[in-house]
């Protein structure tokens, strides 16, 4: 069996960093855990953070990575979601884990099987000793010439806080540090190990800082050292395959195609609006003449729009029919503009204006007169039974009107489509019967 006697190509050696430089002791020891553990080289994928501690992938032998900074660990999510067998790592300054602190903590919540290495060097190394998230109060540094006022992330704390389930601290001088990396990599889930360096070109001169002062530093914060926690939890690729997703990653549930059981004379584009109040299940009907529409060999997409607050004020719907395949979804004009109750009237305006006399509006008759250059048709509700009252089934009942009037194609497929997508078919159904007599006059 291949024994792994190190996961770094030493003929590459010295490390570019600067004398003293914590990062390549740190390196040093994340390789030490690497060969104790004997983890093959080819199942490992390193991503790194920017700044000098991305200078580390010159030397690493194994698969590694370099994005933009501070979404280390996303790209390290979605190595680890898309192929749960790797060894994922990161490795990050603290400038990256500010930058993309959120990242880190919905990784730690999720239990993201990957370790993140933390090269805490308390400040920007690679720009110039700027501050950054874990720089202590009173540092001097390149942005706080007088002093630091901020009270550091609590790292470690924030994802311990958050789900993580290993999280450890140390310093470049522990004897264990080797040790307390290779338990984090031994964790099937989310790890972070934090470990306080040097930064000897900008930190340490500004600040007189030694390992006295680090170590003091450290004990002012009450920032304990040693495994923080552990308390290993499902780990979050396994987890999702095991709960919605087959081997490869993808949902279990196999997409739904549609059918094409009906045919389409339509030989161009046709643009359809549907402008009516929200709550009242425009997007609902929009959605079943996009469908009957592919039921019908056509192509379509949809588009809509609604205030943020969702049951007040307006809703409308695009949607686009073709029997070519649709690139653009965007209507700047309609040529099928159906209005239906005041807010859709409202914001159906800029619409009415554009449309000619080859162009038909369906109007809610009770919205009557408006003016406009297009084909008027008039639907009256008040004649549709028990749906009078049942406002929420009227923009069905207007899409088959619409196809009662235009013949896009058959009024079947709109059916079709109700019976194997709605959740309430029956009463869209009846809707759709009861929109025989809708259109009261056309102009
Ligand atoms: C989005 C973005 N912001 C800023 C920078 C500039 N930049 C490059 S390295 C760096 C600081 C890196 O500091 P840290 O993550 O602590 O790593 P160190 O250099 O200390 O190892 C910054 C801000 C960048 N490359 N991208
Ligand atoms: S600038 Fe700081 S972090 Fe960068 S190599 Fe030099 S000592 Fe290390
Ligand atoms: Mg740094």
């Amino acid at each position: 069996m291949t024994r792994w006697t190190s996961y770094i190509d030493e003929s590459r050696k010295p490390y570019p960093f600067c004398p003293g430089c914590g990062h390549g002791l740190i390196l040093d020891q994340i390789n030490a855990a690497l060969v104790k553990l004997q983890i093959d080289p080819r199942t490992i994928v390193v991503v790194l953070d920017i700044g000098c501690v991305s200078l580390c992938r010159e030397f690493l032998t194994t698969n590694w990575m370099l994005g933009l900074h501070g979404r280390s660990v996303t790209y390290a999510s979605g190595i680890k979601l898309a192929n749960p067998n790797l060894k994922v790592f990161v490795l990050t300054g603290d400038g990256g884990v500010g930058i993309g602190g959120n990242h880190v903590i919905n990784a730690a919540r999720r239990n993201m099987g990957i370790t993140v290495v933390l090269f805490n060097n308390l400040n920007f190394g690679m720009t110039g000793g700027e501050h950054s998230v874990t720089t202590p109060p009173d540092s001097i540094t390149s942005t706080t010439e007088y002093g630091h006022l901020e009270q550091p992330l609590d790292v470690c704390a924030t994802v311990a806080a958050n789900g993580a389930s290993y999280v450890a601290r140390t310093t470049t001088f522990d004897e264990n540090l080797s040790d307390l990396i290779a338990a984090g990599i031994a964790n099937e889930g989310f790890s972070l190990v934090d470990v306080w360096e040097f930064c000897t070109a900008y930190y340490v001169p500004n600040n007189r800082y030694g390992r006295r002062q680090m170590e003091a530093m450290l004990e002012r914060l009450e920032f304990r050292t040693g495994v923080l926690r552990s308390s290993p939890r499902p780990e979050y690729s396994r987890a999702y395959r095991q709960a919605v997703a087959g081997e490869a990653g993808r949902p279990t549930r196999p997409p739904q195609p549609i059918e094409a059981r009906y045919t389409s004379r339509l030989s161009r584009r046709v643009a359809c609006v549907i402008s009516g109040a929200a709550g009242k299940k425009i997007n609902t009907a929009a959605a079943l003449l996009g469908r009957a529409a592919v039921g019908a060999g056509l192509w379509a997409t949809q588009r809509s729009d609604y205030p943020v607050t969702v049951k007040t004020g307006y809703s409308i719907s695009e949607v686009v029919l073709s029997p070519e395949r649709v690139c653009y979804s965007g209507v700047t004009k309609p040529d099928l503009l159906v209005v239906l109750f005041p807010e859709g009237l409202a914001r159906a305006r800029p619409h009415l204006d554009t449309l000619t006399p080859a162009d038909t509006l369906y109007l809610d008759s009770r919205l009557a007169p408006v003016q406009t250059a297009a084909r008027q048709v008039l639907l009256d509700f008040g004649q549709t039974g028990a749906f009078v009252r049942k406002q929420e089934y009227w923009a069905t009942m207007a899409v088959a009107a619409v196809l009662r009037d235009r013949h896009l194609f058959p009024l079947e497929a709109l059916e079709d489509a109700i019976r194997n997508q709605s959740s309430y078919a029956e009463e869209n159904l009846a809707a759709v019967a009861a929109s025989e007599g809708l259109i009261k006059s056309s102009t």
